[in-house]
Order: C-alpha cells, then structure tokens, then sequence
C-alpha cells in the first residue's frame, strides 16, 4: 500500500473517530447542562412541531438574536426542526415573540401586553385563541432582556413536554440584582472549588475568547441570573489593574447580549498597592480621589460595569477598620466613586474581630445593626444565609429583618465547602428555601426572610441575592452531576425566593434527563431528601463546624488549639463529661437575643426548640430526653446511622435506573454515591466514637460498632485536598 495515502487513511479514520467520540462525549458528559435538547417523544413532538412550523420574531438587538438562536437551537434538537422567521403572522405562524415595540399591532399583542408587569426583565407566555379558531403562542417582553427571559421559560415547557395551549404564564424577577460570585483566583484556583480550575482563561484573554464564556452565560441567562463577580472576594488588587480590566471587559462584552454585567471584587487597600499611597484610610481625600479616577477608568473598560463586591475586615482582609473608620465609611466611600456611573457596593457582613472576645454568631450583628440608615443610596450589605458560615444547617442570620433602613441581601453558597464537596449528592434547593422562608417577625407574623431581601417588607429599592459558584473547568461544569441542580435552583429561587424547591428540582430532573415517570418519581424524593440525610451523617442536631481543619474536608470533632477559638470544633460543639452543644440563651453567649422575641420563644426553651436547632442554642446533658423520648446520646447516635443508611438507600435508588439516563453519567453518579456512602461512614464513626469519650454511654443495641478505634479516625490526614 502506498505510505502516503495509507497514513492519510489512518488520519482520516481517526480524525472522524475523534470528532465523533468528543461529540458524543460533550453530549453525554453533562457539558450541555439543562440546555441539551435531546428529541422529545413523537407525540409531543408532532403536537409541537405543525404549530411552531413558523414564528414572527422581530430582532433589534443582540439580545434578540441569541434569543432567537437559541430557539432555533432548542427546536431542532427537540423537534428535528428549525423554525422559519417571517416579518408578519401568516395561517402557519404559531409563536410571535417580541416586545409591545418591535411586534406588529393585533389583538394578541394587545391582550398580552395588558399582562405585562412593570419590570424591564418581566415577561408573559401569553395563549391566545383567534376569531378564527387559530391558536397562537406570544412571548412578549417589556424589552428584550425579557424577551430572552421568556423564551428560556418557553423552551423549558417544551423540555417538559406541556401541552402548547397551557403554556401560559406571567413572570418577572422579585430580586433585582441576582448574581454568581466567583471565588476564582488570577492564577486559576478557585477558593472552596471543587470542580476543576477557574473558568476565565486570563492568559489567553483577551485574545482568546473560549466559546465555554457563551455557553456559561446562556446557562445563566437561562434560570435569570443577570450579574456575575468574577474573582474571589479574598481579592488581588492586580483585578483592577488596566491589563486585567481589559479581559474583565472582554468577558462583559461577550455576556452583555445575555442580560448579564461583570463586577469585581475590590481590595481595599488596592489605593495603596497600586496607587502608591501611603494609606488607604476612607475618609482621606487622596484616597477618594484614586477611587473616582479608579471607577471612571473602569467604566471606559466596561461602559455598564455593575460595581464591587467587598470583604473588609474579616479574615484578614484590609478595611476601614484599620484607620479607625466604621464599615459604612469604607463602603459609602467607595459608593461615591461608582454612583456617577450607576455601580452599586455589595459590602460583606461576613465579619469577626480579630480578637475573639464575643460568639462568632454574634459579631456581623453587633458590628452592623448600629450603622443601620448610615449607609449610602448605592451600598448593599452582603449577608450569608446563617451567623457562623455556610454550614449543612443554620438558622437564618439575625441581621435579616434587623436593619429596617439599610439594603440587605442574601449570600448563599452554591459550592459545598461543608457539604461533602463535589463527591456528595446534596440538593440545595431546600437549605435555600428554608432559609428564605424562615420568619424574622421583624414586622409581625410574616416577615419572611424572601420578604425582606425581595424588598417588600422595607421598601428598599435594590434587592439583589448572590451565590458563591460551584462551576469551574470540569467538563459537566460542576464536578458532581448533581451539583447543576444547585446552580439552576440557585437561578430560579434569585429570580423567585418564594418558588417551591421541589418544583424547582423536579423542573431540573425533566430538562436535564427527560420526563420518565418513573425516573422522576424516584430521584424527585431522593433530592429533596438529601440535604437532611448528609446532615444527619454530619452536623446533627444543631451541631455545626465540625469539619477537617482548614480544609473542611472530611469529619474533625477533634480539632483544637488553633490560631483562633473559633476555628476549631471544640469551640462550636464544646462537647465535655456534662454535655454538648453551645449555649446561645441568656444563661451562654445570648445571641438568642439578637432575634425577634418570637422567634427567641421558639428556641429558648430546649423542650420546645425544635431538634434541626436544639445543640446549635443549647448545651445540654447526655440523658437530656428528646421529644421522642430517647436520650440525647441515643438521639445523637440514631441520626448519625440513620444518615449513612440514607446514603445506602439513595445508592439503591441510583442502582434502579440504569439504561434510563446515560450509561456515562449513571456510572459517575454510581461511583460517586459509593464514595459518598464511604465518607458518610467516617462521618459517623469518627463523630461517635468521638463524643463517646465524654458521653462514656453505649452505641444504642443493634447499631453497628465502628471498625476502628478513634486514634485511627484522628490519624487520617488528607494532602493536597482542592480549594483550599
Ligand atoms: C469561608 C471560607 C473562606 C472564605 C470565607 C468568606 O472558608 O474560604 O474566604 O468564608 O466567605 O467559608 O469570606
């Protein structure tokens, strides 16, 4: 044979092998997220395919077109079938999508638009029966932000195979501001990441502008989130440097047509390491005037920046503390420099003194709650969802509902610092909502969390809800299959904290792997279970902070004599021969008190508080009875086992659905259930046998006894764990 042509053939062989196996991978290894539009079964898709034949779609902007393509990308991966664009409605047109502007006049139009609500991003899916029988479908939005809003909301009906005539909705977002904050670092790690290495490429930015930049902002544009922070909160002042605000620019322009604007997090001493100042103290005019040249340059970089996030003075991070100024000087400074151009200052609660004199819970309260009203029209106080940070479970965080003449909003974390990592199937839907539904009473019965960050309760003109980002460089994104659901919930509770987290994960399931009956009626159960099970094998009780030190893998009961108290477990669960738990009441640190008196009733009294909260307030004996009767002990021991048996029931129920998704994801979710089920199991036994020295009772009869003895469970030591 020819050499030549033989090794041409070889090529050509392979080349076509590679392409097809990398397509084939792409499709089968998450990366399309909920945007894989796979064909819908021939009854919906005939039922579909004849009334979206033809759709009048007017396009004045960018916007418009990915709005449009991605329509046409959803229709003929659904339905085999591209959608032909005509200027006006013919006896073939079923779809009109536009806003009251572009489209043309008739009585659809004209009926939709009077459901319109006020809200640049609101849209309505409007059915409309014609005098000649025609049904027609209208997507139409106050603008084109809403016009893209609702045609996502459009293509998830169809994922979900919903009858065309019922497709029929008004929507328009709750929360003004609904962001990712991205705890990526400049060289590419990214803090509490767990699922690769930063998605921004800086070194071939701006040149090289990665395609994975428009499939990242259509995932987001599609469950609403409209803002994105791109570099981590522990921050270096090199972000704000021209070169690196060219590639921040070239990231701005490339999600600019997706609804979506670029902040950065701010260091606060950047005047000093940038400008050559000699301090970086808020109220010093030098200072103020290197961050209104600093913002002006900024907005020449990205005309619609939406402002900066900032971490002072916590962990570290330089403040306006540091000269003696208060949080609202450091951020009403910085609110000067953005307000001409429209930015906004997310300014973190996330705070705790130096010194560690006082419970950490009670710190961001006492700090902030007495600079209430003193902040600028333009600031936000960034709070987590509890006091301490991130945990399986807090109550909600005192400061909501406390500071009635101050813009508060919500920091959830999307990525599972404390929740097993990318190994453990946790949905997150349901921590979110119980958060967002908890009542603050700050106005009476009523006064939900959502109520007050959605601006209803004290009128605040921006709301805004951000989540730390589990995405990174892994192919599906998030690391564990599952962790996607955590990112579209995230969307769809910023865009509606009051929606329903099974709605919102039975939604995921259809989209992301069809709409099988029984798969749904499965997996449906075992999401909305899972958060409670890895609490359950962790932090049961009320329990908090007991992981590995520093990097929070793993379970670490044990640790002690750190740089602070309040780094290490024993400080949080101050188990000893007497008891366990913190002491929260008058008679302990009293952080109680920084809550509504109705919500002090429900926790103050250990036979009333509720069991999810009972060693997160109280410390208490080991023959404490339980509202079930049982002993604290026993009560502490049941739930560790009952945690790792959930695990063992949700591997089953994975077990069961093999060959109804793809054979690629269902072994990766096998395996990772299996690593979960180990981890749990260290989980437990570590903790047990843990606390068991100072408790000195029994594992109840017909549990289990750990493999090994404690020390072996002290001895793990785990290298280079990520995010850290
Ligand atoms: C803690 C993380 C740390 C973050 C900090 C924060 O361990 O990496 O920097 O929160 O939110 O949970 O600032």
């Amino acid at each position: 044979m020819d050499r030549p042509i033989f090794r041409r053939y070889v090529l050509l062989v392979s080349l076509v092998f590679v392409v097809f196996a990398s397509h084939n991978g792409i499709a089968q290894s998450g990366y399309r997220l909920w945007l894989d539009y796979q064909p819908l079964g021939p009854s919906a898709a005939d039922h579909y395919r004849e009334r979206l034949q033809a759709v009048v779609f007017p396009m004045d902007s960018e916007t418009d077109h990915v709005a449009f393509d991605e329509l046409s990308r959803a229709l003929e991966g659904l339905l085999g079938q591209k959608p032909m664009r005509q200027s006006a409605a013919t006896p073939k047109t079923g779809l009109m999508v536009g806003t009251p502007g572009t489209l043309p006049a008739n009585d659809a139009v004209e009926q939709a638009k009077t459901r319109l609500p006020d809200n640049e991003e609101a849209y309505v899916i409007h059915h409309h029966s014609a005098a000649n029988g025609r049904p027609m479908t209208l997507i139409l939005g106050n603008t084109d932000k809403g016009v893209l809003y609702g045609v996502f909301a459009f293509i998830g009906a169809l994922q979900r195979s919903e009858d065309l005539a019922r497709i029929d909705t008004v929507s328009s977002p709750k929360i003004k501001l609904r962001l990712l904050n991205h705890w990526d670092n400049l060289d590419r790690t990214v803090e509490r990441g767990y699922a690769g290495f930063s998605l921004w490429d800086w070194h071939r930015l701006p040149g090289y502008r990665d395609p994975r930049y428009t499939d990242y902002a259509r995932a987001n544009a599609s469950v609403g989130i409209n803002g994105t922070v791109l570099n981590n909160v522990n921050a270096n002042a090199l972000m704000l440097t021209a070169p690196y605000l060219e590639k921040a620019a070239a990231l701005a322009d490339i999600f600019r047509p997706y609804g979506i604007k670029v902040y950065l997090s701010a260091r606060f001493s950047a005047p000093i390491e940038l400008g050559g100042l000699a301090d970086a103290d808020p109220l010093n005019s030098e200072v103020t005037q290197w961050w209104a040249d600093k913002a002006a340059e900024i907005y020449r970089y990205i005309p619609d920046f939406g402002g900066f996030l900032v971490k002072a003075n916590s962990e570290g991070q330089p403040g306006p503390q540091n000269y003696g100024r208060s949080h609202a000087d450091g951020a009403n400074m910085l609110a000067d420099a953005l307000a001409p151009f429209g930015g906004v200052v997310m300014w973190r609660a996330f705070v705790y003194e130096d010194t560690e004199p006082e419970d950490r819970a009670k710190q961001a309260y006492n700090e902030f709650v007495l600079l209430d009203g003193t902040f600028r029209d333009n600031v936000i106080i960034q709070v987590k969802n509890g006091a301490i940070d991130f945990q399986p479970r807090e109550p909600f965080h005192p400061l909501f509902g406390a500071m009635p003449q101050s813009q508060l909003m919500m920091e959830f974390q999307i990525t599972q610092e404390y929740l097993g990592f990318a190994t453990n199937l946790v949905y997150l839907g349901t921590l979110f909502s119980e958060t967002l539904q908890a009542d603050t009473y700050a106005d009476g019965p009523n006064s939900t969390v959502a109520r007050v960050i959605d601006g209803e309760l004290n009128h605040q003109p921006i709301t805004a809800m951000a989540g730390v980002a589990n995405t990174g460089t892994a192919t599906n994104w998030t690391g564990h299959p599952f962790g996607q659901a955590n990112w579209y919930a995230y969307g769809r509770l910023a865009w509606d904290p009051d929606a329903d987290a099974g709605v919102i994960a039975e939604d995921w399931l259809r989209r992301t792997f069809g709409n099988d009956a029984s798969f749904l009626d499965a997996l449906l159960p075992l999401m909305m279970r899972s958060r409670e099970t890895v609490v359950n094998y962790m932090t049961p009780l009320g329990l908090h902070h007991l992981m590995g030190w520093s990097h929070h893998y793993g379970p670490g009961p044990w640790i002690r004599d750190k740089p602070r108290a309040d780094w290490t477990s024993v400080y949080y669960h101050q188990a000893d021969t007497n008891g366990i738990g913190f002491d929260r009441t008058a008679s302990g640190s009293d952080a109680l008190s920084q809550y509504a008196p109705e919500v002090q009733a429900q926790f103050n009294d250990p036979q009333i508080c509720p069991d999810e909260y009972l060693l997160w307030f109280h410390h208490l004996p080991w023959d404490f009875q339980m509202k079930s009767g049982e002993s604290l002990w026993e009560s502490l021991c049941r739930h560790y086992y009952s945690g790792v048996e959930e695990v063992s029931a949700m591997q089953a129920v994975w077990e069961a659905q093999r060959g109804k998704v793809d054979e690629i994801i269902f072994r990766e979710v096998a395996d990772l259930l299996a690593v979960q089920y180990e981890e749990a199991e260290l989980w437990r036994d570590a903790c047990v046998l843990y606390f068991q020295q100072f408790s000195k009772m029994p594992i109840p009869t017909g549990l289990p006894q750990p493999e090994h003895p404690l020390e072996y469970y002290e001895s793990l030591y785990y290298h280079f764990v990520p995010g850290n």
